[in-house]
């Protein structure tokens, strides 16, 4: 049996739908793990989605998915700008790792435009709103079955 994709979200994602429907759109989260699940399906792989809003547990999710996880979609949110403990934990991965923001941070403001999670990331999709979940699965199902081939 394959490892799943784990993705993991970082804090306040919990709040999508409920405000700034002008940045973030008017999808919830649970609306993304939905997508992720349909997308997961089509592309035969599975999933194991979480939110939270602690550093500490991010971190842990991290650890612990590059043992038991065949790659990796994070969006860290706001811990993307600040968090060199997640820099460090993304450093003992081996499995890919994509990058998602909903936004196009480059457009926002410029403490959003440095990222500690993209020197250690596969490679980053930001701007596309909840199909960048779906883009980055994609992505990591093609590194998997070269890696196979
Ligand atoms: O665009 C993204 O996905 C972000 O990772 C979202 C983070 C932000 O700090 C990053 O710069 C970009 C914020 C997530 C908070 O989401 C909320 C949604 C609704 C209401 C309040 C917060």
């Amino acid at each position: 049996m394959a490892k799943p994709i784990h993705i993991l979200n970082g804090p306040n994602l919990n709040l999508l739908g409920t405000r700034e429907p002008d940045i973030y759109g008017a999808a919830t989260l649970e609306d993304i793990r939905t997508l992720c699940t349909e997308a997961a399906s089509d592309l035969g792989c599975q999933i194991d989605f979480r939110q939270t809003n602690t550093e500490g547990e991010l971190v842990t999710w991290i650890q612990d998915a590059a043992e038991t996880a065949s790659g990796i979609v994070l969006n860290a949110a706001a811990y993307t700008h600040t968090s060199v403990a997640v820099l460090d934990a993304l450093k003992t991965c081996t499995v890919p790792v994509v990058e998602v923001h909903l936004s196009n941070v480059y457009k926002r403001e410029p403490f959003r435009h440095n990222s500690y999670v993209s020197p250690a990331a596969t490679g980053v999709i930001c701007g596309f709103g909840p199909h960048g979940y779906v883009l980055a699965l994609e992505a990591i199902a093609k590194l998997i079955a070269g890696k196979q081939e």
